[in-house]
């Protein structure tokens, strides 16, 4: 069958808020195969190495299929039914604010819509909150105040014509790798395009800075209040912008100068050099196409909002706003953080837009809803809410498609308060994760590629994700549970909808009330007010404000006319200023940092399917400074207990200059699912920003221990296996099984024979099994072959970390033949098992074949390296890493070194590397 003969479905990517476009068919053998939609204006086809593996994450396993009440299987009308008294009984004996919905920005506008509407609306208590308290609430804050609403001023195209871009808090290559390379084409066209990165880490997104600021964490206020004082000393306001459309610009410039005295003290605070430092103001106050693109390391923060506003500051200050180029860019998290922003998901949002405390958006969101039950005051904000949980006076409690005892911080007080809880409710498509373990009732939704609706990204475009395949057992979608929910509870007018799409173009007519003409509030749909199933079925890209329907991709920019939605129409300067971080604990003397990796997504329920974007990372890790891990003992491989004072993880310490002095870094992605003590939110605690609520998780005070152990052992199995018997484990999914890691206080050779108990192996041919060498260097290897297929294997020893494994995340893909068994019996690796450690996940190759490809094939450029390996040419995520392997090897080589290649001049990209 020809390409063009399949029937290709377009959608939208269920990861992050680049907000992709694909196009998915389904092929013979019942794969979805999925590629990037040209024509979508977010990615024009391209797609990173998540988005490219979404259709490995669409199987069956461990799905939640039924709906159960305390653990007993139920059927949806006797769940629901439940549900609904349970929460109409809590109100009734306690009040609407003794209920609460924790909602997630992975709900899609309709879902997120009904939830608002019932909990607000009906239920009459401003309590739903949504994990984008976690990740996008400080930009929210700095948005309404800056502009008076709460909108992204540009679009992507942005970055095409920009000549400074200005990435903070940001990890672009890793986190929204489209728009990375995006900017990487740009950045290798255009020699007018300076890139500034400012992490405290050196993360993959410097490899296309001009100027790396590796500023000391939470400095942020201080280092652009500093560019705010620059700008002023040195002339490069825009005064007429600054008088005409703007307010506050004094009180902001003298807290400005007062937290920025000079360019030294700057400087010192934030612990870069006065030179780099200059060069970053010069060039920011000499370009008038400069662009601020940021996200966590800004938002994620004690002093988030300040540091959001200390941003836009400077380009209020520099009339730098709705023009092509330029301007203050939030880039979301989520596929659909911004659509709950816009349905009102937040906690302190009425709805659409609309805020609380204001007479007549009250009385028309009333009329429109039929309601006399409007809630009259905001809700509790994330943190608080589960406070609340803990403390007893919320009672109910309904979580939808988050993961809170992993993602929220502090993870055991989250798990206190939820087995305090009376009624816990989880809609989750997965059975068993960190938090259905708490719930009380379980509900089966449907997940991406089951589900349909819309969702709105980064730059305000709005994209529907469409049902691509059959939802498994009773899943059922997100929307449809919530509205049989409330007509259980006597709300069934209100909740009454044919379709998703009735509830969209509801919506749509929302953000018209008092606004047909979009000048009350910017967000305003008039245009999809009148979408029958049709239209919204094949509803295109849309990006708001949407006056009519647009039939061809657009690019707009808000603010253009200089025009904002405050009081006065002007655009208001917030005065900020640093805030004192927490005074030092000598006990928890380091600084822990925390986020993403390239190619697992969250909590890992959908990314940990894929033994392809497993195989980047293995492990969980905290990433030390050389010169920490000397002081304090600790090698690289190391296996070290991280402790603050809400708790404790166990992870591998990863030696790296790329982190600075004093500071660590750990992934968020492993949790009891994955790993025996590897949540990063189990040490983070719950401070936050006190006009966000969006908790620090990017700062924790920490101290750093190594873990001596006994024995360690890497365990091959078709099947899942409980191991929390052991001190320490990690489990990797690969292609036909799973691959864990375990560190242990038994000896090796106890360590064998425990996990020779565990598998219980019967009626097959073992292969190897060492019982009898005591020695401390002595390897115990083992597999066990059943019906001609390696059913499992084991190597235990003293100290794997210098043993090269990587061989044997393939080994339960291949045919079992006598070149595998002999690997298996004497570590020999051989034939297919040598390629190594897999780089490029799109087209599955390893080191070793990369770096036999520069030694053996003379491949000296990254272009050659892709012709002979096919490394680098799916999505290109793993370029910069390929890059890294040859210039470390030729570095490292230098005799390989030809004339041509040293002309050529192999840059160095720093890439951390992680052995599996
Ligand atoms: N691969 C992958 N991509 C994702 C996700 C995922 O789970 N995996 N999640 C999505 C979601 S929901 C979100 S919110 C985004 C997050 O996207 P990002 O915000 O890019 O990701 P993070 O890794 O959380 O943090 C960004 C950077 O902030 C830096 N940082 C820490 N402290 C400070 C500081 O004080 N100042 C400054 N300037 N920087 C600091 C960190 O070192 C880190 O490199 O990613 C989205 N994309
Ligand atoms: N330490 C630390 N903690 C952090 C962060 C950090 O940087 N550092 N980042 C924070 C940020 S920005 C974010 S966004 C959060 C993310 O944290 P979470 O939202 O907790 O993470 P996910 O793994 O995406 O959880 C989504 C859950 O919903 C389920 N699900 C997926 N699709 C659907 C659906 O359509 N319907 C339903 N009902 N369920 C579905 C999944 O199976 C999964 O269990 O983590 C936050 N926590
Ligand atoms: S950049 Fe984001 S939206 Fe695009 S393919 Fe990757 S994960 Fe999906
Ligand atoms: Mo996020």
């Amino acid at each position: 069958m020809t390409e063009d003969k399949n029937l290709w479905t377009k959608s939208t990517c269920a990861y992050c808020g680049v907000g992709c476009g694909i196009e998915a068919s389904l092929d013979a053998k019942g794969e979805l195969n999925i590629r990037g939609d040209k024509s979508h204006p977010a990615n024009f086809g391209n797609l990173c190495s998540k988005g490219l593996a979404l259709g490995e994450t669409v199987s069956h396993d461990g799905r939640l299929l039924q709906p159960s009440i305390n653990g007993v299987e139920s059927d949806w009308p006797t769940a629901l039914q439940h549900v609904a008294e349970k929460f109409s009984q809590t109100i009734e004996e306690f009040g609407p604010d003794s209920v609460a919905f924790y909602v997630s920005g992975q709900l899609l506008t309709e879902d997120y819509y009904v939830a608002n509407k019932l909990m607000k609306g009906f239920i009459g208590s401003g309590n739903i909150d949504t994990n984008s308290r976690l990740c996008m609430s400080s930009s929210v804050v700095g948005y309404k105040r800056a502009f008076g609403t709460d909108t992204v001023p540009g679009c992507y195209e942005d970055l095409d014509t920009a000549e400074l871009v200005v990435i903070t808090g940001s990890n672009l290559a890793w986190c929204h790798p489209v728009i990375f390379q995006r900017l990487k084409a740009e950045k290798e066209k255009r020699d007018n395009l300076f890139i500034v990165v400012i992490d405290p880490r050196e993360t993959d997104t410097c490899s296309i800075a001009d100027l790396h600021l590796a500023i000391q964490p939470e400095t942020d206020v201080t280092l652009f209040n500093g560019l705010l004082a620059y700008l002023a000393e040195h002339n490069k306001l825009d005064q007429d912008y600054i008088q005409a459309h703007s307010e506050g610009f004094d009180t902001a410039l003298e807290a400005a100068q007062q937290s920025s005295q000079d360019l030294t003290q700057v400087a010192a605070t934030l612990n870069v050099s006065e030179q780099d430092l200059t060069t970053f103001y010069q060039h920011f106050a000499d370009t008038e196409k400069s662009l601020s693109i940021y996200s966590q390391g800004t938002n994620q923060s004690t002093q988030g909002s300040s540091k959001v506003n200390s941003i836009i500051n400077t380009h209020i200050a520099t009339g730098r706003i709705g023009k092509p180029g330029m301007g203050p860019f939030s880039i979301t998290g989520q596929p659909n953080a911004m659509g709950g922003r816009e349905v009102g998901g937040l906690a302190n949002m009425l709805a659409a837009h609309m805020e609380f405390g204001d007479p007549e958006a009250h009385q028309m969101i009333s009329d429109f809803w039929q309601t006399e039950q409007l809630a009259t005051q905001q809700g509790l904000k994330a943190v608080d809410m589960f406070d609340a949980i803990n403390e007893g006076k919320i009672k109910a409690v309904w979580v939808m498609a988050t993961n809170p005892v992993v993602s929220l911080p502090n993870s055991n007080k989250i798990i206190a308060a939820l087995e305090k809880c009376p009624l816990v409710v989880v809609s989750d498509c997965m059975a068993e994760t960190a938090t259905t373990k708490y719930a009380d009732v379980l509900l089966p939704a449907q997940g991406w590629s089951e589900k349909s609706g819309t969702v709105t990204n980064s730059e305000r475009r709005i994209s529907r994700q469409r049902r691509l395949l059959p939802s498994p057992g009773a899943a059922k979608a997100d929307w449809w549970i919530i509205c049989e929910v409330a007509k259980r509870m006597g709300f069934a007018d209100a909740f009454t909808y044919l379709h998703e799409g009735e509830v969209f173009t509801e919506f749509a007519k929302m953000t018209t009330l008092g606004n047909e003409d979009g000048l009350k509030r910017d967000l305003n749909l008039i245009g999809l007010t009148q979408l029958d199933a049709k239209g919204y079925s094949q509803l295109t890209p849309q990006q708001w404000p949407v006056t009519t329907l647009q039939t061809e991709n657009i690019h707009q920019r808000m603010f253009t006319d200089k025009q904002f939605f405050t009081a006065s129409k002007k655009a208001q300067f917030i005065a900020v200023s640093p805030t004192a971080q927490k005074p030092k604990n000598a006990a928890y003397p380091l600084i822990l940092n925390s986020g993403r990796i390239r190619d697992h997504w969250h909590t890992m329920t959908r990314t940990g399917l894929s033994s392809r974007l497993g195989a980047h990372i293995a492990e969980p890790f905290v990433a030390i400074n050389p010169e920490d891990a000397k002081t304090l003992n600790i090698e690289n491989d190391s296996l070290v207990a991280i402790n603050s004072e809400q708790g404790a993880t166990l992870v591998r310490a990863k030696l790296t200059e790329r982190q600075s002095k004093g500071q660590m870094f750990s992934p968020i992605h492993w949790n009891k699912q994955t790993a025996k003590s590897a949540n990063v939110c189990n040490l983070v605690s719950d401070d936050n920003d006190p006009v966000s609520g969006q908790p620090g998780f990017k700062s924790t005070q920490v101290n750093v221990k190594k873990w001596h152990y006994h024995s360690e052992a890497m365990l091959l199995t078709r099947e899942s296996l409980d191991l929390e018997l052991f001190d320490y484990w990690v489990k990797q999914k690969v292609e036909q099984g799973y691959l864990y890691r375990i560190a242990d206080n038994r000896s090796p050779i106890e360590l064998a024979e425990t996990l020779q108990g565990l598998l219980n192996n019967k009626l097959g041919k073992t292969l190897q099994f060492s019982t009898t060498e005591q020695s401390l260097q002595a390897v115990h290897r083992y597999a066990f072959v059943k019906d001609s297929k390696l059913s499992n294997a084991y190597i235990t020893a003293a100290q794997l970390t210098t043993h090269s494994l990587e061989w044997l995340q393939s080994v339960l893909d291949l045919p079992l033949d006598s070149s595998i068994e002999l690997t298996l019996i004497s570590g020999i690796v051989q034939g297919k098992l040598a390629q190594g450690k897999i780089i490029c996940a799109c087209k599955q190759v390893g080191i070793n074949t990369i770096t036999e490809a520069i030694q053996d094939q003379g491949c000296q450029s990254l272009d050659s390296i892709k012709s002979c390996t096919s490394a680098g040419t799916g999505c290109g995520s793993c370029v910069p890493e390929v890059s890294n392997i040859l210039a470390d090897y030729l570095e490292n080589n230098p005799h390989l070194v030809t004339e041509a290649v040293t002309s050529n001049g192999v840059e160095k990209i720093t890439v951390e590397e992680f052995i599996v």
